[in-house]
């Protein structure tokens, strides 16, 4: 069960001392900055933190030797040993702490874009959390390798227009569907999984954040993080391309915790996907006469992923 302490309000969150500090060079309307800025909020005061973050936009972002914009401790790593590598430090720790020679109370928190996590370092984030160490992997996922100039990955939606998929002639854009990885992480059997992105308040995303760094154990948070850059939308519009997210049930909100599928939010009424797809340039070719059937594809892709949600929230 998480540690939770006392019950905190939005209002009480947001006055929390920021723990990522102002001044990195991360992009204006940049998804990835707010989903680190709101898990770094969940933790409790006097906790201390030590950040682990595969190669991406937040790292050459918020890091140049010797430094960081992190007031706790931070550790940069390649892609593909972001999850092996904090784990550890979480094995070190225990054992220093076992001896007495760590007094203060550390939580480990591993961020990578989706390229570092459903790719390159899939195989060391599948080990860190089979071995269960006490410690949080959260994906700020922005559906593409975006610091390197927007090339697919396997969490790039189908039909996204990407340096990679380019639109054209030839091509609609990325072929293949998105990998599922919160389902995935689940299927790995640990304490918790959660799947959030920015609506309203942000209570959902601070909920789980919390819930995930005190949860004793393996804890994943995918967070969809929208980029301005590679999703082509006015910066301004990034609450309300998550908040379509989540009415059109593209990007669900739920959580695996200890096991059980818990779905923390249904739309009163299902949006059509369009609403969400319409509102990004990188899917700007599906709205041209004669593509309809490309959305048709695209909502029966969302529509049949929500059912398998809802089957398994409801066992
Ligand atoms: C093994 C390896 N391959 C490629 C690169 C080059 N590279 C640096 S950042 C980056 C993009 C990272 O994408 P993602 O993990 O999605 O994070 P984002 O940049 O979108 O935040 C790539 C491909 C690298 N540093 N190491």
């Amino acid at each position: 069960m998480p540690e939770t302490k006392n019950k905190m309000t939005f209002k009480d969150y947001m006055n929390k001392p920021e723990r990522l500090a102002p001044g990195h060079r991360m992009c204006a309307g940049c998804g990835g900055t707010i989903a680190v800025r709101a898990v770094l909020r969940a933790l409790h005061e006097g906790d201390q933190a030590v950040i682990g973050n595969a190669t991406g936009c937040l790292e050459v972002s918020s890091f140049m030797y010797p430094y960081t914009a992190y007031t706790d401790s931070y550790i940069h790593n390649a892609f593909e040993n972001a999850g092996a590598t904090m784990g550890g430090v979480e094995t070190a720790y225990n054992i220093l702490k076992r001896k007495g020679k760590v007094k203060d109370n550390y939580k480990f928190i591993t961020f990578g874009g989706d390229g570092g996590t459903y790719d390159i370092g899939f195989q060391s984030l599948s080990g860190a959390m089979e071995r269960n160490h006490d410690m949080v992997y959260v994906c700020y996922d922005n559906g593409a390798y975006m610091n390197t100039g927007i090339q697919r990955s396997s969490a790039t939606p189908m039909y996204a227009d990407t340096t990679t998929t380019p639109v054209g002639k030839e091509s609609d854009g990325k072929l293949q569907n998105r990998k599922d990885l919160a389902t995935i992480l689940a299927a790995h059997d640990i304490p918790y999984v959660g799947q959030s992105t920015f609506i309203s308040n942000f209570n959902d995303l601070h909920k789980k954040a919390e819930k995930a760094i005190y949860t004793k154990g393996a804890a994943f948070l995918n967070v969809m993080a929208p980029c301005p850059r590679g999703w082509r939308y006015d910066t301004a519009d990034i609450m309300e391309i998550c908040k379509l997210g989540v009415e059109t049930c593209y990007w669900p909100l739920f959580e695996v915790d200890h096991g059980q599928w818990i779905l923390n939010y249904e739309p009163k009424k299902k949006l059509p996907i369009e609403d969400f797809l319409i509102k990004q340039g990188r899917f700007k070719h599906l709205f041209k006469p004669g593509n309809e059937h490309l959305i048709e594809e695209f909502q029966a892709e969302v529509d049949r992923r929500w059912e398998d949600l809802l089957y398994n929230c409801s066992r």
